[in-house]
């Protein structure tokens, strides 16, 4: 008995460097019921995805989380890093050089640096390797993530797909200012209008001076669309309707919207320093400042931004509030797709339902408690069989934390979908409402994983940040009149606009045909 655990042990340690000697041994169907299997090795090929305690480890291969997933999953789990910045870069050239790792994540299986390594079947289809070792994988990953362009072409699936938690941006609002003046919570865009011109007029920080800023956004509008959501035009969106999938940018209804934004800017309920705002900007101006009313952005941490904007404000709340609806009764931001970390199989991999039951084991309650609450004894205690997790306040403690929150969590569920644990956080009600408001709201895209066609390539200009931008800051900082909307469409249209359209419609269209 003994020896044999031993021998198991060298063999897992030879797993380490090279594999010799142990690696014939089959597993779990060694002659002896005891002698525990070798298990499988699997190398997987992964982002950083900028988080510092990844990218700051000296060797991930023996940090504590990790050894912990290689002992929960039964799998020799080997990680092969990707630096954040450059992604792209060496996903390429990974492609290219051909050493590929047992699973590697890609960015999609239609984007430029990963079709044509699909197109010569480099990964492994994966539909029948899924139906006999991947009960939880199909059963438990709803079927729009499946249809995905990033990880399936007309039925045949090439990836498996992680879950995309936070699919939208909420409306943050100083609820201080709210309860100061007395207002209700706004609804209808008239209502947020009153709303940003009470903040304007009313000194809702009651210092004297009209210093205000209702409602900040940054540059090309980021986090700042939740008026164009409200007529469903969120400004890199497409809809399909008329049997042609069109850009939001010139569908009518934007021109209402331009035409909402022109009146805000004007009576300065919204920041005229938009076009050119950039993030960290807008960031002192909200939290260093405290002078904003309304904005818009993740709904996963509004705690975090609550404790930033009460350094300056010590008496400061936030709410975050159902987005303006629009003439439809509804609104929100645009929303992304659910995929979210995407995992293929090179055929390189001659073991791939290794690969595939360790991506199933993730669906595991064992794996969501070690996901969820880290390690016992070190980021929890077990008090009358309950777990009493320390939540991460620090820093370091938060960076530590995303270490089995985010990044070792490949596939499954969010820890933001697990009610139990976020009740625990600080300001839990402030979070889980934030989430509950985006999980009711947002705008759908029915262009979510094109790929870029040839003439979107070719003619950048025709994209949301060229010919569309310049005519809607124009518009909106009355530089122009409303109409010039009229004459942007016709000659977006003829710039090579309907040939975008067509190559779309194309795209739309074989989507939806198995
Ligand atoms: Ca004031």
């Amino acid at each position: 008995m003994k020896k044999r655990t031993l021998k198991a042990t060298i063999c897992l340690l030879a797993a380490f460097g090279t594999l010799i000697g142990c690696s014939k041994q089959e597993p779990g169907t060694g002659g002896n019921a005891d002698a525990p299997a070798k298990p499988p090795t699997v190398k997987i090929g992964l982002g950083t995805r900028g988080l510092p305690y990844v990218e700051g480890s000296s060797n991930i291969n023996e940090d504590k989380y990790v050894k912990k997933l290689r002992e929960l999953s039964k799998t020799d789990v080997r990680l092969e890093l990707i630096p954040h910045a450059e992604f792209n870069q060496k996903l390429t050239l990974l492609l290219a050089g051909g050493d590929l790792p047992d699973i590697l994540q890609i960015n999609g299986i239609n984007t430029p640096e990963v079709a044509p390594a699909v197109k010569n079947g480099a990964f492994y289809e994966l539909n029948d390797l899924l139906q006999k070792y991947a009960p939880n994988l199909l059963k438990k990953i709803p079927q729009e993530a499946w249809d995905s362009t990033l990880v399936s072409e007309k039925g045949k699936i090439y990836a498996i797909p992680g879950e995309n938690y936070v699919r939208n941006s909420v409306v943050y609002v100083r609820k201080d200012w709210l309860e100061t003046l007395n207002l209700q919570v706004p609804k209808t865009v008239d209502d947020y209008v009153a709303m940003l011109k009470a903040f304007k007029e009313k000194d809702p920080n009651g210092n004297g001076k009209p210093d205000e800023i209702p409602f900040s956004g940054r540059q090309n509008f980021a986090f700042s669309d939740v008026f164009f959501g409200a007529y469903d035009v969120i400004p890199d969106g497409w809809k399909f309707e008329n049997n042609q999938l069109v850009p939001n940018l010139i569908r009518p209804q934007m021109k209402t919207a331009l035409e909402l934004h022109r009146s805000l800017y004007k009576e300065q309920l919204m920041d005229n320093e938009i076009f050119v705002q950039q993030g960290k900007d807008w960031d002192a101006k909200i939290k260093g400042a405290a002078r904003v009313g309304m904005w818009v952005h993740d709904p996963s941490y509004p705690d975090k931004w609550q404790s930033e904007v009460r350094q300056t404000e010590p008496s400061s709340s936030l709410i975050n509030i159902p987005a303006p609806v629009g003439p439809d009764g509804k609104g929100g931001t645009g929303l992304s797709s659910s995929v979210g970390n995407v995992w293929a199989i090179p055929k390189s991999n001659k073991n791939p339902e290794a690969a595939i039951k360790f991506l199933d084991w993730f669906y595991s309650d064992e794996a969501q408690k070690f996901l969820d609450y880290g390690l016992e004894n070190e980021d929890y205690t077990v008090e009358n069989s309950k777990i009493q997790y320390k939540y991460a306040t620090t820093v370091d403690a938060i960076n530590k934390e995303n270490m089995h929150l985010m990044f070792l969590r490949l596939v499954g569920p969010s820890y933001l979908a697990n009610e139990e644990f976020m009740k625990g956080r600080k300001d839990s009600d402030l979070i889980l409402n934030a989430l509950s408001v985006a999980k009711n709201e947002g705008r759908v895209n029915d262009g979510v994983g094109m790929p870029i066609t040839p003439t979107m390539l070719s003619k950048p200009e025709l994209g949301k940040n060229g010919l569309w931008m310049e005519m809607a800051a124009k518009i909106i900082t009355g530089k122009e009149p409303i109409d010039s909307f009229d004459k942007f469409v016709e000659d977006w249209k003829k710039r090579g606009g309907d040939q975008i359209i067509k190559e779309a419609t194309e795209w739309y269209n074989s989507k939806n045909k198995k």
